[in-house]
């Protein structure tokens, strides 16, 4: 079996849940040939990817899929690039906002995900669930994670990628879609990872 270390995070901004946590819990245990390990990262600047790093350090995952909530977004987007920069619109889980600084003063400006990203929005989109490929994580956590293991698994066979989901139904905010829809597009882009 080929391991996958599937990451949602913690709830943030005043919401109650996060659908990237909750829609990983309903997901299987084995998906074709992958077994998951599943983690809750904490959204926090640095400390979401020393979290999936340590993590990743004892499982060696032959793919690391880190998902979020893009509030605001309609569709299920796996993005395409991950930048050199932080800057928070609203302060994170332990209070840090930062304003326009690197990750990684000596880093490269921009990394590309080395998931199939394109393949996967469109084999969502063909299960009937909206799914777009995003040019940008943004600036904040999700970013954050991306960019820095992007940089540490450069060059080798260790494969990462991240996909922003909407809100939830639950959260009572639109545009949402049903838990289950985002669980459903999860399981989807984990089948089309080989
Ligand atoms: N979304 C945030 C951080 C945590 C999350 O779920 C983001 O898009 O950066």
């Amino acid at each position: 079996m080929k391991r996958l270390l599937i990451t949602g995070f913690e709830p943030f901004g005043g919401e109650k849940i996060n659908p990237s946590w909750d829609a990983i819990e309903r997901l299987p245990e084995i998906i074709g040939e992958y077994s998951l390990t599943k983690l809750l990262v904490p959204v926090v600047f640095g400390k979401a990817a020393e979290c999936v790093l340590r993590c990743a350090d004892e499982l060696h995952p032959d793919v690391i899929l880190c998902v979020g909530q893009a509030g605001g977004r309609s569709a299920v987007t796996p993005e395409l690039v991950a930048i050199n920069l932080r800057n928070a619109s609203m302060p994170d889980n332990e209070g840090n906002r930062p304003k326009d600084e690197p990750i990684d003063a000596d880093g490269e400006r921009a990394y590309f995900s080395t998931l199939p990203v394109r393949r996967i929005a469109e084999a969502i989109n063909a299960e009937g669930i909206p799914s777009q490929l995003s040019y940008s994580a943004g600036a904040y956590v999700c970013n954050d994670l991306l960019y820095t293991l992007l940089a540490h698994f450069d060059g080798t066979d260790t494969r990462v990628g991240f996909i922003h989901v909407p809100y939830s139904k639950e959260q009572g905010k639109e545009p949402s879609m049903s838990l289950d829809e985002i669980s459903r597009a999860l399981f989807v882009a984990v089948r089309e990872l080989w």
